[in-house]
């Protein structure tokens, strides 16, 4: 990027090393416990940028009440309407790279993604361009309580979105990464596509086919204790199809 970060965003304290990137919908409980337990890993240099899409639940001004109080990098971009994870994620990760970040994490509001494993996925980037959260490498896995009809799903859609897109990783569809600056930047946020559950495989397969060392970490998938699963066999088939125009487009 060329763009200076804009002056009202400069970290008190020194440069912006990590920004991490929430998208948020109607997550008023969640973002305030996240944000604590990230807070608490003390990482050097950490800053936030949250997108929120109008939540009516207000987690949009609990947002603003964070930043307000937060002594370093927050940023908070309001979105008028719910406009999906992936329109969401570019705004996130374009915002996180005007603001100078060297590293930028993606994960979810509702705590499905465990903050204790973002420095060790951050000591990861020495060696890999991104790091991938991992339910399907050994030590890793998902909610027990997870219904049998949800563990099919997400395991064989994973399945076959590797299979259509060639990946080599074994968890096609994580939402929990860490991304050198320089990957994002081979990767070209702004060319991304997908705006809802195909986005995490997009970014995978993009990084792949740009060549980019792509290193997998185990964690626990643990199911959000506030608000109700969205997931179908009817989405993970519509992120197939649109995933195999991707592959067969470009
Ligand atoms: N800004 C924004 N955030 C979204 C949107 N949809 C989901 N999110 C957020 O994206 C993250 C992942 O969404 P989830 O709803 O947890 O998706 P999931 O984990 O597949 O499904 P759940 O079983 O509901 O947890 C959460 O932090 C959501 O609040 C959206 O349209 N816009
Ligand atoms: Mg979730």
């Amino acid at each position: 990027m060329t763009s200076p970060p804009p002056a009202q965003f400069s970290p008190a304290g020194g440069s912006l090393k990590v920004a991490i990137v929430i998208p948020t919908y109607n997550e008023a409980e969640n973002l305030p416990v996240l944000i604590t337990e990230l807070m608490a890993l003390g990482i050097e240099g950490l800053g936030f940028v949250v997108v929120d899409d109008g939540s009516p639940d207000g987690t949009g001004e609990i947002a603003d009440g964070l930043a307000g109080e937060y002594d370093g990098v927050f940023d908070v971009v309001h979105r008028e309407s719910k406009q999906g994870l992936g329109k969401s994620y570019v705004a996130g990760f374009t915002r996180a790279l005007e603001l100078g970040a060297e590293a930028v994490v993606q994960m979810d509001a509702d705590l499905s993604h465990p903050p204790a494993e973002v420095p060790t996925m951050l000591a990861m980037l020495e060696d890999a361009d991104i790091v991938v959260g991992s339910r399907y490498t050994k030590g890793g896995g998902v909610d027990p309580n997870w219904s049998f009809m949800r563990r099919q799903i997400s395991y064989w859609g994973g399945v076959g979105i590797r299979l259509v897109l060639g990946l080599k990783i074994k968890d096609s569809t994580s939402g929990f990464k860490a991304f050198r600056r320089s990957a994002l930047e081979t990767i070209g946020v702004g060319r991304l596509k997908l705006a809802g559950f195909g986005f995490q495989p997009e970014v995978t397969y993009r990084a792949q086919k740009a060549g980019l060392r792509i290193a997998e970490h185990p964690f626990v998938f643990l199911d959000r204790a506030i608000g109700k699963s969205k997931m179908s066999a009817g989405i993970a088939a519509e992120a197939i199809y649109r995933l195999i125009l991707i592959r067969l487009r470009g």
